[in-house]
């Protein structure tokens, strides 16, 4: 049984359509941000940074925190979505959704989405890194079926709850044919929907 420690936001998805894809056991706790639950001593102690996702492994006694390491924990454990002879180019698509396309993303959502008018600045400087990275994963994906080539992997895992939020980066998903196809076939898994309402809100993946 894993535990998830989970706020609905493009980093607790990842893991919750993780644990759907290989259909683990597990169950959700929710962290409420809003009432900054982050911060309490007991989630601090497995998630040291006070960041969602975590994840306690009750069977084995693990913990994990970093969507990162906590989707390559899942993928050892299960044998999925990680292939072992494609593991260096997986790790570099994985690495750059943690590293650039997450946190790039998230700061446009801060300065385009919830607080317009605020910074000309910091709004012009975050949509145009969102722009550049459309164009980029559009042309990358021009050769490639999925993010780490033919297979689906936890890089694409990682990647999808950021792309599903394209109607707040006022982008025009659409306009990426490559994008959009790779968007569309993953938003198709039974997995993915079933993750991607993972409170089961009747949450819905926004379409193109
Ligand atoms: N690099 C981290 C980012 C996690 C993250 O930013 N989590 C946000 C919600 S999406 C959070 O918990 N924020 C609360 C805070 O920073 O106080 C990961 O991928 O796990």
């Amino acid at each position: 049984m894993i535990e998830l420690f989970y706020s609905n936001t493009p980093n607790g998805k990842k893991i919750s359509i993780m644990l759907e894809e290989i259909k683990f056991e597990y169950k959700i706790t929710v962290i409420d941000l809003s009432k900054k639950e982050q911060f309490k001593d007991s989630f601090r102690k497995i998630s040291p940074l006070s960041k969602i996702p975590a994840i306690i492994d009750h069977k084995n006694k693990v913990s994990s925190f970093q969507s990162g390491a906590i989707l390559i924990y899942l993928a050892e454990l299960s044998g999925k979505f990680y292939e072992v002879e494609n593991r260096n180019l997986i790790n570099q698509w994985l690495m750059a959704q943690m590293g650039d396309i997450g946190p790039m993303l998230g700061q446009h959502h801060q300065f385009h989405h919830y607080n317009p008018g605020k910074s000309k600045f910091g709004e012009e400087r975050y949509f145009a890194i969102a722009k550049r990275l459309y164009k980029d994963l559009d042309e990358h994906l021009s050769n490639s079926i999925f993010l780490a080539g033919k297979n689906y992997s936890i890089a694409d895992i990682a990647t999808f709850p950021w792309i599903a939020r394209h109607a707040w980066h006022d982008i025009g998903l659409k306009n990426y044919k490559n994008l959009s196809r790779w968007y569309k076939i993953i938003s198709k898994r039974e997995a993915v929907k079933k993750g991607f309402d993972a409170l089961k809100n009747g949450e819905k993946i926004p379409e193109v």
